[in-house]
């Protein structure tokens, strides 16, 4: 028997005490601050190109880009607000707090009395910063930004706007905050009360090493924040709980989306929390969690009855860096959820620069009560040279995890795909009906698909798998009885030179015959089209996933959206 990484475990053992619904375990941390690293690499982040040069690199496509909405519905602007720093453009022209400040060429002047004029904005207007000024918040601020009167279908809006000093060319507006605090902390005091509507957007956040550049807390419904720029804070976004509720409220923040915008330099997470209709679409993360290996992360969903929520066509980079190297999970879900989708992400390291604990993606249980994550799509996403998990899952009922291409050349590799990741706590659920479906894995050792020891109607079909290199490896580790398993078919891998088909059967044939599994498999080269960086494993004409995948069960669509015919589909996640 090979030997194999062995991992985690104690990966995630101090979320145990974090009370991460309410960020208790995130304010001990701000009692001492952590600051951003000032070496070069991370001073250059911020002007690092755009994410999807990155991304069409590697996947040759990107998940379409969503559009911001429009910012201001009624086109009706009620107030403006422009400061001059350092940082503005030559020729910047401050307002005055004296001004009404309903006029471009007569602004308010400061972050605080935009604050204190959102309170009283009417449904459907908005507040606008100039482009190319530079607002620092007010020392004294509480930072809230409240306004009961907004309403999810006429929000209130704080946007951009260009002077007549400048150009749509200038840059965005920035918002500076000082040490521990937040730009827009979305919380009215007290006893949890609802409030609903507000769009940010055209915005860029700036932190001090420390603080939360936007918290959503006691009862904020649909709120978009779009096309932002966050950097250098301890927490990007969090998502929070609630105080006590109070009358009309449900005590929870339903419908908060983030979109188009960069995370970056966030020493404790890029985004933390997650309630019903949560969505992150078409960002860039980088460089968040270096405050802490292991327990932080690029995206750190913790939901507690959550539904509906979805990652979508983000890039994540570089998660929890510590001493050069990513040393957490880029993308992790822990909690309860029904209803998840993390489809068409890509998420990368670079070679050389991992620890085994920096997981691709993990839905999987990490507190002492009970978890589980139901109806969990993980579809599409492309996976490169992460630690020693990708993709791994636990507590996951009805989840089907398809068309994934996974690359891993570190080394390192346990399982490209893994269930369960981690060892059920007391009260997890069961893995059952995991659905592990035209994948498409490269890799210099380990595991290609591990689905082990417990659940029922499992499926491990059409997948194909190479496993180069000379360290030990195996296809597959299917180790639970085989009633386990509704379908392990028309999978075709090669595993190395020594490798096995599956834990204990060194041959196909003799894995099939034990278990009358993987009748229409083979084990060969899948012949991907490109095994250097940046990679393409789509496979080539003649290789043997061309039309060999089973016809009764594939997934309709390929990683890139294109349709699979119905007779003979192609093996693998990419239709040829
Ligand atoms: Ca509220
Ligand atoms: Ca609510």
């Amino acid at each position: 028997m090979p030997r194999l990484p062995v991992h985690r475990l104690a990966l995630w053992p101090s979320l145990l005490a974090c009370g991460v619904l309410t960020g208790a375990c995130q304010q001990t941390k701000m009692a001492q601050p952590m600051h951003a690293p000032t070496d070069a690499t991370t001073a250059k982040l911020i002007s690092a190109p755009p994410p999807t040069q990155a991304a069409s690199a590697v996947t040759g496509r990107r998940a379409e880009p969503v559009p911001c909405p429009e910012a201001n519905p009624t086109g009706n602007v009620a107030y403006y607000v422009c400061d001059c720093g350092p940082d503005s453009p030559q020729g910047c022209h401050a307002g005055s707090d004296d001004n009404a400040g309903t006029k471009p060429e007569k602004p308010f002047r400061t972050y605080e009395r935009a604050r204190k004029q959102f309170a009283d904005l009417k449904p459907g207007s908005s507040i606008a910063f100039c482009r190319g000024g530079s607002f620092p918040i007010q020392p004294d601020s509480d930072q809230r930004w409240v306004n009961a009167a907004c309403q999810a279908k006429a929000p209130c809006v704080v946007r951009d706007y260009v002077p007549a000093w400048g150009s749509a060319a200038t840059r965005a507006p920035v918002i500076h905050a000082p040490r521990d605090s937040r730009v827009f902390s979305l919380e009215n005091g007290g006893p949890a009360q609802h409030e609903e509507g507000y769009v940010f957007a055209n915005l860029d956040l700036e932190g001090s090493g420390s603080g939360w550049a936007v918290f959503l807390y006691n009862d904020i419904d649909d709120v978009t924040m779009c096309n932002l720029v966050i950097n250098d804070f301890e927490l990007g976004v969090h998502l929070g709980g609630s105080d006590a509720v109070g009358p009309g409220s449900d005590g929870t923040s339903e419908r908060i989306s983030l979109r188009n915008s960069r995370i970056t330099n966030n020493a404790g997470q890029g985004w933390l929390g997650a309630g019903s209709g949560t969505s992150i679409e078409g960002c860039y993360f980088e460089n968040n969690g270096f405050g802490k290996a292991i327990l932080n992360h690029n995206i750190y969903l913790s939901g507690d009855g959550a539904r509906d929520v979805r990652v979508v066509g983000n890039e994540l980079y570089r998660s929890a860096m510590i001493s050069g190297k990513c040393q957490g999970t880029s993308l992790v879900v822990h909690g309860t959820l029904d209803g998840l989708r993390i489809e068409r992400n890509l998420i990368r390291e670079d070679m050389h620069s991992v620890e085994p604990t920096c997981w691709g993606i993990g839905v999987a249980s990490g507190y002492d009560r009970g978890e589980s994550f139901k109806n969990v799509t993980i579809d599409g996403n492309t996976i490169i040279n992460v630690g020693n998990v990708s993709i791994g899952v636990n507590a996951c009922q009805d989840c089907v995890v398809q068309n994934n291409v996974i690359v891993n050349e570190q080394g390192l590799n346990d399982a490209a795909i893994q269930a369960p990741a981690i060892d059920r706590g007391p009260g997890d659920a069961t893995d059952e009906h995991i659905v592990v479906r035209n994948n498409s894995i490269y890799g210099d050792s380990g595991t290609g698909i591990s689905l082990i020891k417990e659940g029922k109607r499992h499926e491990v079909v059409n997948n194909a798998i190479h496993l180069a290199g000379h360290k030990p490896s195996r296809c597959f580790m299917l180790d639970a009885a085989p009633g386990t398993y509704a379908e392990v078919d028309y999978n075709v891998c090669q595993a190395g030179e020594r490798g096995e088909w599956a834990a204990g059967h060194a041959e196909l044939a003799d894995w099939t015959k034990a278990t009358g599994f993987d009748k229409h498999s083979t084990r060969e080269n899948p012949g991907f089209l490109s095994l250097v960086a940046p990679y393409n494993l789509a496979c080539a004409k003649g290789s043997p996933l061309a039309g060999k995948g089973d016809p009764r069960n594939s997934p309709r669509i390929d990683q890139t959206g294109k349709a699979r015919p119905e007779g003979a589909p192609d093996i693998g996640a990419v239709q040829q």
